[in-house]
């Protein structure tokens, strides 16, 4: 006989089988039949004050263990609430599973109550979506969901499920591993990368004289950090590691050059520049590191390694496009090049390149001037005290704006899975939350947000969640009082007419609204004070902590390649036009 459950105690029960402990989420009408189960499960629930938090703690969660997080939420505004997350995970192949009430089947298509076409909208910005309209799917549909959104190019899938189907009695089942992938014939994500393009990569990669190794947030995903570094060191290439990268290979390893881009260290900018070899690994020459695409990289020939067949050839064309998962390319790739090497085959010289890219470093560090007796507190150098402050293994989060390229710029990242941010959407409010996530997922780790004063506006209500389920992250505001990042193109590109971006310099008061959400509220504006400041929220792990710090309103963030320019017109200040000279 098998065991009768309704569709609600079926799907915890998936959910437990696939080995969630915890996830993120808040009840509503239709959901509520899969809250009751939950009472007697063993899965932690977290509840958030606002399903947008859910759908960023589950990033963060994922973000730090690999993990798929889990978002569960009720039908209508509940389920647009996780839009932003769904799709900001889709841009950053996070692998994050939401659960949606749906409003009964009979319902559906008539305008019912707190009822929207949640897999119409979501279908666009989730790997895999699905309605299910029997409760007998349900262990299915949640394998599928699970299985798509961890494999291939991780990512978000979306299963909506209407309340009677929830309340509805099946016959309880568990799917085998063929079962799943019989079930899905149209999805074979091939993590293998093509021999003979592998070999041609090899050959390429030990003929090059100036070749860079452009890593992406794909190593991280691929756990192929260990094997990258295997790599550089075997054939002494540099490494620039894109924003979602950054961690993938240690800052402080003589071949890190940082992070390209427009905002990147004017090194890795223009080693890419001049290369005349980029390794894509798991990178996706997003515009944001290209700069205008007609002028990037003009004499590199291109190997591109991606698990995602689509991505090759979007932006760029490249020499030899390898389609597989990271981790498996690198450690083939490794093989060739020592079975080339051992064949008798020599690697052109990379010395005086690398002389060259350090002669760099060393001509172009980034720089901020605090030395000035009276001058207002620089953002830089909160971040440098509260690098240095730091225990090690600290996972760093960010918000979007100046704050995330100055983290990024600023923080040393020697480890993987220690820097969680939204790249792809640039979702203001993802830092709150996210930080939680990853708290939740690594309570052995301190977890500093680094947010904006605009972006904490937007989900701070999250540490209110944080304070009473006992989540001691702390978040470090650098307080501009400005949307500063929109503040800079407004001064640099739109002559100074500052538009809407002025959050006003005194309210609110960040330290009381802490104090009023159970957190430790710490400001601070005198640069002599900022060490003792971190100190003492490093020294507070039994609550949620907040450290307002009053930076200088106008500081901007540099280098710049000014959107829709060529990375050879990147900025160092603001007072330079262009840095040709320096390129010649
Ligand atoms: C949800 C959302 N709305 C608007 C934007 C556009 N935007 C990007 S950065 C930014 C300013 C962020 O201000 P703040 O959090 O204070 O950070 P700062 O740049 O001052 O460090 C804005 C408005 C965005 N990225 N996300
Ligand atoms: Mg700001």
């Amino acid at each position: 006989m098998k065991e009768k459950l309704t569709g609600a105690q079926a799907l915890i029960r998936a959910l437990e089988h696939e080995n969630v402990d915890v996830m993120f989420g808040l009840p509503g009408g239709c959901i509520l039949p899969a809250y009751d189960p939950l009472i007697e499960s063993k899965i932690r629930h977290i509840l958030v004050r606002h399903e947008q938090g859910a759908g960023h703690m589950a990033e963060g969660y994922a973000h730090v263990t690999g993990r798929p997080g889990v978002a569960m939420v009720t039908s209508g505004p509940a389920a647009t609430n996780l839009v932003t997350p769904l799709c900001d995970a889709y841009m950053d192949s996070i692998p994050m599973v939401g659960i949606t009430g749906q409003v009964p089947t009979a319902a559906i298509g008539t305008d019912a109550f707190q009822e929207c076409d949640t897999v119409g909208i979501t279908r666009s910005i989730t790997k895999h979506n699905e309605l299910v309209m029997s409760a007998q799917d349900l262990p299915m549909v949640v394998r599928q969901a699970f299985y798509i959104a961890t494999t291939g190019r991780p990512g978000p899938t979306l299963i909506d499920i209407p309340k009677d189907v929830l309340q509805n009695e099946m016959d309880w089942y568990w799917p085998s591993d063929d079962e799943v992938r019989d079930s899905l014939p149209g999805y074979r994500p091939n993590a293998k990368g093509h021999t003979k393009m592998i070999k041609e990569a090899a050959r390429m990669i030990l003929a090059a004289r100036q070749p860079v190794l452009y890593v992406g947030g794909g190593v991280l995903k691929a756990r192929a950090a260990g094997v990258l570094r295997e790599l550089a060191e075997l054939t002494q290439i540099p490494v620039v590691t894109t924003l979602m990268a950054r961690g993938a290979f240690p800052d402080s390893h003589p071949l890190c050059l940082g992070m390209p881009g427009m905002h990147g260290t004017a090194t890795a900018v223009t080693a890419m520049q001049k290369a005349d070899l980029l390794i894509a690994l798991g990178s996706r020459f997003d515009d944001r590191v290209t700069g205008k695409v007609s002028g990037f990289a003009p004499d590199a020939k291109i190997i591109h390694v991606d698990i995602d067949p689509a991505e090759q050839g979007t932006v760029r064309r490249p020499d030899v496009p390898i389609v597989g998962d990271c981790r498996l390319v690198i450690e083939e790739m490794l093989k060739a090049i020592k079975d080339l090497l051992q064949s008798g085959e020599t690697q052109a010289d990379v010395g005086p390149w690398r002389s060259r890219v350090s002669g760099w470093r060393e001509q172009f560090p980034l720089a901020y001037d605090q030395s000035e007796p009276g001058a207002a507190l620089k953002p830089q150098f909160c971040l440098e005290k509260l690098r240095d402050g730091a225990p090690e293994g600290t996972i760093v989060v960010s918000g979007v704006g100046q704050h995330q390229m100055w983290t990024s710029q600023y923080w040393n990242f020697e480890e993987p899975y220690t820097w969680v941010n939204s790249g792809g959407l640039g979702t203001m409010g993802f830092a709150v939350p996210a930080a939680i996530g990853a708290k939740v997922g690594r309570p052995d780790k301190t977890v500093w947000a680094v947010d904006g004063d605009g972006c904490f506006q937007m989900t701070a209500q999250e540490l209110v969640t944080a304070s009473l389920e006992r989540i001691p992250v702390k978040i470090g505001i650098l307080n501009n009082s400005y949307l500063g990042m929109v503040r800079q193109w407004q001064e640099m590109f739109y002559g100074e007419r500052f538009s809407e971006v002025n959050l006003s310099g005194t309210l609110p008061d960040f330290v009381k609204w802490a104090e009023a959400m159970g957190c430790v509220g710490i400001r601070v504006d005198d640069p002599q004070e900022v060490e003792a400041a971190i100190d003492k929220a490093n020294s507070i792990n039994d609550r949620p902590v907040v450290v307002d710090f009053r930076v200088a309103e106008d500081e901007k963030v540099f280098p710049m390649v000014p959107a829709g320019k060529s990375n050879d017109d990147i900025l160092l200040h603001h007072s330079q036009d262009s840095r040709r000279e320096f390129l010649k």
